[in-house]
C-alpha cells in the first residue's frame, strides 16, 4: 500500500530539515519503507480537505490506505509498530524506547520549542532580553540531565532506536544555537545520528523537494 505524508511545499528553512516531515522520511528510510509525498501550502494547510487529516491544520501527515494519522510522535510509533528496525523485540526493551520518544517530545521539546519562539517571535518584547536567559537555563538543564544519562554510549538505550531518532531530530533544532557545543556527547550524538544513511536519504530528498524548480 502506498505511503503518502504531507510536507511544506516551501518549507521556511528551505529543505535543511527543520520541519516534522523529515522525522517521518527518516523512520521510513530507516525501515525501508517507500512514500510519496504531497506538498502542501500554508493555505492548502487551513483549507477543509487538509484539515480533515489533520485537525490542527499542520504538516507532517501520513497516509496508507484508509488510515490517516497526524502527530509525528504517533506516526512513527506506527511505522516502528509496523516495520522491523526502530523498536526492540524484547519487550521492557522495547517499551524503554517508547518511553525515549515521550521523553524527547514531552520533556526535551518543549523548551527547545520555547526558546525557538522566544527568539524567533519575541525580540521586539520590552521583557525578551530579561525572559531570554530563563528560557535558556531550562534547555540546558534538560541537555545536562539527557547528557548524563547518554553518558559515553552511542544511543539512549542499547542499539539505535525509534526513540533516538525522535530525540536527535528534537536535538536538531538547536544546532544552530551553539548549545548543544556544551555538551560534547550531545553533540557527537546528533552528529551520529545525521550520519546514518537514512537520515542523510531523508534530509536530501526534503532539500531536493525544497529546490526544485516549480513546473512551468
Ligand atoms: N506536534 C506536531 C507534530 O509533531 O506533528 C507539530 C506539527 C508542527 O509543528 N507542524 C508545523 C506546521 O505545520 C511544521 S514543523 N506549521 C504550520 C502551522 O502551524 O500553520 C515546525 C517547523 C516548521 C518550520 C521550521 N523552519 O523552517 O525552521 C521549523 C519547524
Amino acid at each position: 500500500m502506498t505511503i503518502t505524508i504531507t510536507a511544506f511545499e516551501r518549507s521556511p528553512d528551505g529543505g535543511r530539515g527543520l520541519a516534522r516531515d523529515t522525522r517521518v522520511r527518516w523512520a521510513l528510510e530507516e525501515v525501508g519503507q517507500p512514500y510519496v509525498v504531497r506538498p502542501v501550502s500554508f493555505r492548502a494547510m487551513k483549507e477543509p480537505a487538509h484539515l480533515a487529516r489533520h485537525p490542527f491544520g499542520q504538516i507532517p501527515t501520513y497516509e496508507e490506505g484508509d488510515l490517516v494519522l497526524f502527530e509525528t510522535g504517533a506516526i512513527i510509533f506506527h511505522i516502528a509498530e509496523r516495520h522491523a528496525g526502530l523498536l526492540p523485540d524484547d519487550a521492557n526493551a522495547r517499551a524503554r524506547a517508547i518511553t525515549w520518544m515521550f521523553a524527547a517530545v514531552n520533556t526535551m521539546e518543549p523548551p527547545i520549542l520555547e526558546l525557538a519562539t522566544a527568539k524567533l517571535l519575541e525580540s521586539d518584547r520590552p521583557w525578551h532580553d530579561q525572559r531570554l536567559p530563563l528560557v535558556e537555563d531550562r534547555v540546558r538543564n534538560r541537555l545536562k540531565q539527557l547528557s548524563i544519562r547518554l553518558g559515553d554510549a552511542d544511543w539512549l538505550d542499547g542499539a539505535f532506536s525509534a526513540g533516538d531518532l525522535m530525540m536527535a531530530s528534537v536535538l536538531l533544532r538547536l544546532k544552530s544555537s551553539g548549545m548543544l557545543g556544551e555538551y560534547p556527547n550531545l553533540a557527537a550524538y546528533l552528529a551520529r545520528s545525521e550520519t546514518r544513511p537514512a537520515s542523510v536519504r531523508a534530509f536530501a530528498a526534503q532539500l531536493a523537494d525544497n529546490t526544485r524548480k516549480p513546473l512551468p
